[in-house]
């Protein structure tokens, strides 16, 4: 199979960045007993180091050539088709006991399963090259930056880590020698990629993760998900600190004032479109810049809340990415970029349904069958993915290495409804906006495994990603909010309700900045509002809505509450807090209850 490439010899001077800390080399002395590779490799993440494994890689089919003049410095990965999105099934938190990782997480013990996964690693390695990449989640001088290393069989992962992660000597540094600084252990291997020996195995404890069978960017950029997430979140509570699936973004008014945003969607509802959106002409002189695409960490200072994005680069959903929804994320990918599972043109080009123009007369689908335009398959998966560096976007925020973090004024949640629930709305306070992320719902998408378009609750966006128990998660929100003197406000939004003829009601993409302004108005204490009994409602003269053509009727339906929707909704919200079996806070329970009152219920 081709990622399981043979072990690799690189010429002197390139993977040799041995690190000296004790703890790290004893750790990874200790696997390499337990795989026993061909031999190890040191990463440093440097230019030179790159290109002898992008050379690798290409020699051994783990990454194609692409059209250089087209697409400098890219590469194409194809995974295995087993093994195309994260597997929440397969996904475990291992506390000591059952109850730390709470009803929403996959438990099971960490001795069992650490004697499972030891059986799987023994010999894995054997006749391949062993990785050990340092790394570092978080800028360089903020406190809430996280030191990892991996360990993989993986050249795709390196690779990936060297785009996602600041990596190298920089991470080495920051650990310092003290063999008993905090510092996450990963360890992946891709074994035969099979989905019956696949496990993502998390041990907050330990401060440790476990990855095998997969070379799924979610399930093995241990920095991601799995650190800066689910370990990420554990470590939060534990240090008083917030880990949240959000972007974060910077939205700039034309007389210089400048708030930031952070919000939290599901994976695949648009979080890397928002953080990169463009304002339409009607916004002359406003400007939105890219924080973070997908997750943000946050601390509270002098009574704010303040966020940095731990990751270096983004992995996004390709398919819909165009000039036309969103062209900063298409500079972003025109260069130095790796894609997975995208279609690659007979001129070397990579192509994904919803890119500008017309689709090629022929091409080589993600599988790597031929394909045309007649074909019943997509072209590219789904859930096909870019990886690119955040220093290609064009509208990266100048603040992003800032240690301090950049200040938030407001949160926002928001899912993928078709029904239900408002274009936006404004909850209460803080708690009622705990209330909102703990019980918001979104259709499912391709980024994991299963049915697609169901709705589900995920609270704050972190159901697959909460790395403790949800009833805690939420008290932590709470605890949070009892120390915040000046609290972002929350809000929610969904941008995909639609009509009676099932299609959007809103255009979304750069449109939204339509909403994003009234949210900004409303920090600043402008901005209208109905008071709802789900919340601050904006009426359609409180958004701006000059020049964008949309039917009066359409906004009266985007802002619009049904009665007896909403009572199916509170329902829903009770069914979810009883099927989490008593641990949802009572703060939150009452909130349920006033929101019920407000519907005759
Ligand atoms: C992601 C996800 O890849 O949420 O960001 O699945
Ligand atoms: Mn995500």
């Amino acid at each position: 199979m081709k990622n399981l490439a043979p072990a690799i010899f690189p010429p002197m001077g390139i993977g040799d960045a041995k690190p000296t800390n004790k703890a790290v080399l004893d750790w990874v002395h200790e696997i390499a007993t337990l795989t026993q590779p061909e031999n190890i490799f040191w990463c440093d993440g440097s230019e030179r180091e790159n290109d002898f494994l992008i050379a690798e890689s290409l020699k051994q089919d783990v990454l194609i050539e692409l059209n250089q003049k087209k697409v400098p410095r890219s590469y194409l990965h194809r995974s295995n088709p087993n093994d195309v999105a994260r597997v929440e099934q397969f996904t475990f938190v291992c506390t000591p006991t059952k109850e730390e990782a709470g009803p929403t997480n996959n438990w099971s013990d960490p001795a069992e399963t650490y004697a499972k996964l030891r059986g799987l690693l023994e010999g894995a390695m054997r006749g391949r090259t062993m990785f050990v990449i340092p790394y570092m989640m978080g800028p360089a001088d903020s406190p809430l930056t996280k030191v990892g290393f991996e360990i993989t069989d993986s050249k795709y992962v390196v690779l990936s880590l060297s785009i996602m992660t600041r990596m190298g000597e920089i991470a080495l540094k920051r650990l310092g020698h003290d063999p008993s600084a905090e510092w996450n252990r990963g360890v992946h291997s891709l074994l035969d990629v099979n989905p019956e020996r696949r496990f993502i195995c998390h041990f907050p404890q330990d401060n440790t993760i476990i990855s095998v069978g997969s070379g799924y960017g979610g399930n093995v950029l241990l920095s991601k998900k799995c650190l800066a997430l689910r370990i990420g979140s554990y470590l939060a509570r534990t240090q008083g600190w917030m880990a949240e699936h959000t972007l974060i973004l910077g939205v700039e008014s034309p007389e210089g004032r400048k708030h930031y945003v952070a919000a939290a969607f599901p994976s695949a509802c648009g979080k890397t479109n928002f953080a990169m959106l463009i304002p339409p002409a009607h916004f002359k002189g406003w400007k939105v810049t890219t924080v973070g695409d997908d997750i943000g960490w946050m601390r509270i200072r002098d009574g704010r809340l303040y966020a940095v994005n731990p990751e270096n680069g983004y992995f996004g959903v390709v398919p819909g990415t165009s000039y036309k929804s969103n062209p900063n994320a298409m500079r972003s990918i025109a260069h130095d970029t790796i894609y997975t599972n995208v279609a690659l043109t007979d001129d070397g080009d990579v192509w994904w349904e919803g890119k500008d123009g017309p689709p090629p007369v022929h091409a080589i689908d993600w599988r790597g069958n031929d394909w045309t335009p007649q074909s019943t398959e997509k072209a590219a998966h789904p859930n096909s993915r870019f990886t690119t560096g955040m220093r290609n976007n064009p509208a990266l925020d100048p603040d992003v290495e800032k240690g301090e973090g950049v200040p938030i004024s407001a949160i926002i949640f928001g899912g993928r409804r078709s029904d239900t629930v408002p274009l936006v709305y404004q909850a209460f306070d803080w708690n009622h906006g705990v209330y909102l992320g703990s019980t918001m719902a979104s259709e499912t998408t391709a980024a994991a495994t299963g049915a697609v378009g169901r709705v589900r609750r995920d609270p704050m966006a972190m159901l697959p990603f909460c790395g403790y128990n949800i009833g805690n998660y939420f008290q932590h929100w709470l605890d949070i909010g009892n120390q915040l003197t000046n609290p972002p406000l929350i809000f929610n939004v969904n941008w995909f309700r639609k009509g009676s003829d099932g299609k959007f009601l809103w255009p979304g993409f750069g449109e939204n900045m339509r909403v994003l302004k009234w949210i900004i108005d409303r920090c600043q204490g402008r901005g209208g509002a109905l008071k709802s009994p789900i919340g601050w409602l904006p009426s359609p003269h409180d958004l701006d809505l000059a020049e964008l053509d949309i039917d009066h009727n359409a906004v009266d339906e985007l802002l619009g509450l049904d009665h007896e929707e909403w009572q199916k909704e509170i329902a829903a919200h009770k069914e979810f807090f009883d099927s989490l079996g008593g641990v949802v806070p009572e703060e939150l329970q009452k909130q349920r209850e006033q929101l019920a009152a407000g519907f005759d219920l």
